[in-house]
């Protein structure tokens, strides 16, 4: 049977990064990934790194791209009530920034380093079980061809996003999962046009909300709310330009053009306690779901990772395992965190339909308008200033 030090389940920017951190300390790791290196290069989700997420990416030198191509934003809008309010990042937060760059992007440069260090990344092979957590654990796996084999480890990392098998491996008599669902999903699409604005934009407006991003100077990456239950085939692409046109309203000027990809996100909170049981360590969305409206959860998936390298380079430098048992009480700080902004993010934004919900709405946004410590509250959380900006430092390095 195949044996490694880390197993790791998944390669999202959770696992690759997590495989990358461990073999710049000289722990070896097996990353094991049920779809192809095409696919997983391809797929089209986040693009707002923090500004600590930035610094990891360098620090750990898969950032060499990054730095050359990432639009560096100092600042988003909200648009409310008919006028523009601008957050001023580097104002507010005492200089940070946060860097627009598409997670395939941070995905291919992850890959392409594993893959140039003779790592071993194993795509098209799907993790069906993991057994033995409390001494001898072991991922079972589909291999291409259809076969069952099973791959040996010291350790198991989780990182198989939020529809993995992981999360279920935690027994369940010590497995808690608490859950928000949300009435609505965002129709994203990625279209070959020039961006609503040089920052992001987030509309509140009373058809529902609307956000205008970007990936390049020519790429728009837009979003609709939609209903929950909504289907692509009611939204040819000229009906979803003619809604991010009637949302956007004043607060900028659209160019449609082709739509490259387009795609329905239902909107939901999760978080698993603990997020360690035996030798399985989970990380990323396959421990916690944030809905995207905080631009969250690849860099909480980054502060997970770095935190579970810093551990296992103590065990294996030190025989120290104080780290690995603090692991779950370390990351339920930052994902309680960023799961609070998240919902708050997403609570302020979109469209309700409750009439005292629109009333905390209305308040909370006009607090930002008003006041520069509710900004400031807003821009510290954005830009990461108390999860991935503290967790540079820890970064293992030999
Ligand atoms: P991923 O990226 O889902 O990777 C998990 C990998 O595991 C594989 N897998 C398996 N492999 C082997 N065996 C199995 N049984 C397996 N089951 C699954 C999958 O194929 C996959 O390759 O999880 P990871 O690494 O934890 O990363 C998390 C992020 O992907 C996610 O949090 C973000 O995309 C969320 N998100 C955003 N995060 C931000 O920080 N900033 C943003 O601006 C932002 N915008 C977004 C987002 C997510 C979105 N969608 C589509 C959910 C915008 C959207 C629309
Ligand atoms: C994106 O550019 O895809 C994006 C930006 C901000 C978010 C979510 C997604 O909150």
């Amino acid at each position: 049977m195949p044996r490694t030090q880390v197993a790791i389940v998944g390669a999202g920017p959770a696992g690759l990064l997590l495989s990358h951190l461990l073999h710049q300390v000289g722990i070896r790791s097996v990353v094991l990934e049920s779809r192809s290196r095409a696919h997983v290069e391809q797929r089209v989700r986040a693009g707002v790194l923090e500004d600590g997420t930035r610094q990891i990416l360098l620090r750990c030198g898969v950032g060499e791209r990054m730095a050359r191509q990432g639009l560096v934003h100092e600042g988003v809008n909200f648009a409310f009530e008919g006028s523009l309010l601008h957050f001023d990042f580097p104002a507010l937060t005492g200089g940070h920034t946060i860097t627009v760059y598409g997670q395939q992007e941070v995905v291919k440069d992850l890959i392409r380093a594993r893959l140039e260090a003779a790592g071993e990344v194993w795509f098209e092979c799907e993790a069906v079980a993991v057994q033995g957590l409390e001494d001898r654990p072991r991922v079972v796996y589909r291999a291409p061809d259809g076969s069952q084999d099973a791959l040996e480890a010291d350790f198991v990392a989780g990182c198989d996003g939020s529809h993995g098998v992981t999360r279920a491996c935690l027994p369940a008599s010590v497995r808690r999962v608490y859950e928000r669902t949300y009435p609505f999903a965002w129709l994203g699409i990625l279209a070959e046009a020039p961006p609503a604005s040089h920052e992001l934009i987030y509309v509140n407006h009373p058809r529902g909300f609307a956000l205008f991003s970007m990936r390049s100077p020519t790429l728009s990456r837009n979003y609709l709310q939609v209903r929950a239950d909504e289907s692509l085939d009611g939204w040819p692409d000229d009906r979803i330009w003619e809604e991010l046109a009637r949302r956007v309203d004043r607060a900028a000027s659209l160019t449609p053009g082709p739509v490259r990809e387009k795609g329905l996100t239902p909107l939901r909170s999760l978080v698993v306690e603990p997020v360690q049981y035996g030798r399985l360590f989970l990380a990323g969305d396959a421990a916690h779901v944030v809905p995207p409206t905080g631009a969250k959860g690849l860099n909480l998936a980054v502060c997970d990772v770095v935190v579970l390298a810093r551990a296992l380079q103590d065990y294996y430098r030190a025989g120290d395992e104080t780290a690995l048992r603090a692991y779950t009480e370390r990351c339920l700080e930052h994902v309680w965190q960023a799961e609070h902004f998240s919902w708050w993010m997403t609570s302020i934004l979109h469209r309700l339909d409750d009439r005292f919900e629109e009333g905390m709405q209305r308040a909370q946004l006009r607090a930002l308008r008003r006041s520069e410590a509710a900004r400031r509250y807003l821009a510290e959380n954005y830009t990461g200033v108390h999860t991935s900006v503290r967790y540079v430092e820890w970064v293992p390095l030999t």
